[in-house]
């Protein structure tokens, strides 16, 4: 019929194998059945429920590309398919999954001790820790190469002194992969992975957001904190330590934006079938028609590019900049097309029970973090023209 695949037009369930089609439907049975009932109250409460890591924990959707540690070493596409479900539901929710698994997880797999592996990585795998990751501080985000925090040598580890800011889940982290100069190697940036109760170790939260509400936000501060030699990453040096670990957590955003997008389009059509003005339903109209045709081409177009970049990323045979390409491309969309929905619902469109406005602010912290918009058309500009414009 006409109305057939409407929302998958160019078939992409079709392209995905077995597995990834039942961990898609698992993921998305869970985050409609237990998330979303939930998620008006969080976000009008700024409350992030803790317990939402250990359900993430039980149903194997933390670190889930890692093999090994009660992890479900699933592929890079799967864990794409779990970012576009959760955030559909909410963008911070999306956030807290991704920096468990991106940004803690994963460089705790790929860099630390192999004891210090042993140690953590099961528990974060059921949520039972919950990790955060500190590189921005007050005066370093897009230039990240400027940060203040320091690491000192001493006796059997580093003493590290500093603070960061803007950290998702800091408040309540129990595991803190915190990025710092280090003074014994040239001030070049090393990776440690901090333990709640360091002595000198505290966190702030970062109150009244307007954005990613459902999630915690705060300041990771140390003084004088000691760190054991085997709570250092011991080889990886420089900032493709942290950018390593961005990659993922990037390409995982790329897919999220577009869940939360698809639930602005679709929310966009049921209103408009809906609503009526001037005797029929605004979706007869031939402007409502045409915003929903430019929503339905940008997502569609942004899920087959995150899909091909999970292909390459599954294949070992992906660039950075591929990564820049659809972060930006498609947290910018999703932030255009949530605009739109909202206009489309009219007044209502700035009620919350009609979710298209916290998305929509959502997304601005979205289209923020992990490198912005703007830098990230500036990572793309330096890779087609060897030519660096950021300094
Ligand atoms: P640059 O000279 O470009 O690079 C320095 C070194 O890093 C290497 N590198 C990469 N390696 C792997 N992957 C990448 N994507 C890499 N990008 C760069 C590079 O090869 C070089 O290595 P080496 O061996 O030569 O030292 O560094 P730059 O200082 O010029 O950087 C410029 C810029 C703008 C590209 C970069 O700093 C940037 O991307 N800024 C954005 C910062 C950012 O993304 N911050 C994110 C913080 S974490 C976060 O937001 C989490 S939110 C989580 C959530 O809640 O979901
Ligand atoms: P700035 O770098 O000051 O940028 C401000 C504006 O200037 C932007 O529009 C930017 O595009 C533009 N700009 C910057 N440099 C240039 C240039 N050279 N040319 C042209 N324009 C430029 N960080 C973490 O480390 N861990 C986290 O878990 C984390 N979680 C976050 C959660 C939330 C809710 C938010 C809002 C942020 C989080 N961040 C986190 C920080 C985030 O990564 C930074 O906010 C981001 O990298 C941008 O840095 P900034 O805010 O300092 O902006």
């Amino acid at each position: 019929s006409a109305l057939a695949n409407w929302d998958d037009i160019l078939l992409l369930t079709q392209q995905l194998t077995d597995d990834e089609r039942q961990i898609q439907q698992l993921a998305q049975e869970f985050c409609q059945q237990q998330l979303m009932p939930g998620i008006l109250q969080a976000n009008r409460n700024a409350h992030f429920d803790r317990d939402i890591m250990r359900q993430f924990g039980e149903l194997g959707l933390l670190g889930a590309t890692i093999d090994g540690y009660g992890c479900a070493g699933i592929n890079y596409i799967s864990y794409g398919l779990i970012a576009r479900e959760v955030e559909r539901v909410d963008s911070g929710y999306r956030s807290a999954m991704s920096v468990q698994s991106s940004l803690v997880m994963h460089p705790i797999n790929l860099f630390a001790h192999s004891a210090l592996k042993q140690r953590l990585l099961p528990g974060l795998a059921t949520g039972e820790l919950v990790g955060c990751f500190g590189l921005t501080e007050a005066n370093s985000g897009s230039d990240p190469a400027s940060m203040q925090t320091r690491a000192v040598k001493v006796e059997g580890g580093y003493q590290i002194s500093g603070s960061k800011l803007w950290i998702t889940n800091a408040p309540i982290a129990d595991v803190f992969v915190v990025w710092a100069k280090n003074s014994a190697e040239d001030n070049q940036i090393c990776g440690f992975v901090l333990e709640k109760g360091m002595q000198g170790l505290s966190t702030n939260t970062i109150h009244d957001k307007l954005s990613l509400r459902a999630s915690i936000t705060g300041e990771i501060v140390m003084d004088k904190v000691f760190v054991p030699d085997e709570n250092m990453f011991p080889e990886v040096r420089g900032l493709k330590g942290p950018f390593s670990c961005l990659n993922m957590a990037r390409y995982g955003i790329a897919w999220g934006a577009l869940g939360a997008a698809e639930f602005c389009w679709h929310a966009a059509r049921e209103y408009g079938l809906e609503r009526k003005q001037f005797g029929k339903p605004l979706a007869q109209t031939q402007l409502f028609q045409t915003k929903l045709a430019n929503m339905q081409t940008e997502i569609t177009l942004g899920l087959q590019a995150a899909l091909r970049v999970g292909q390459l990323i599954d294949q070992q045979n992906y660039d950075p900049a591929m990564i820049s390409l659809i972060k930006r491309n498609n947290c910018g969309k999703a932030l255009q097309i949530a605009r739109e929905a909202r206009d489309m619902h009219g007044a209502n469109g700035i009620v919350d029970e009609y979710h298209v406005m916290r998305h929509l602010v959502n997304l601005e912290t979205v289209n923020t973090y992990e490198g912005t918009f703007d830098i990230h058309g500036l990572i793309l500009g330096r890779a087609q023209t060897g030519l660096q414009a950021f300094s």
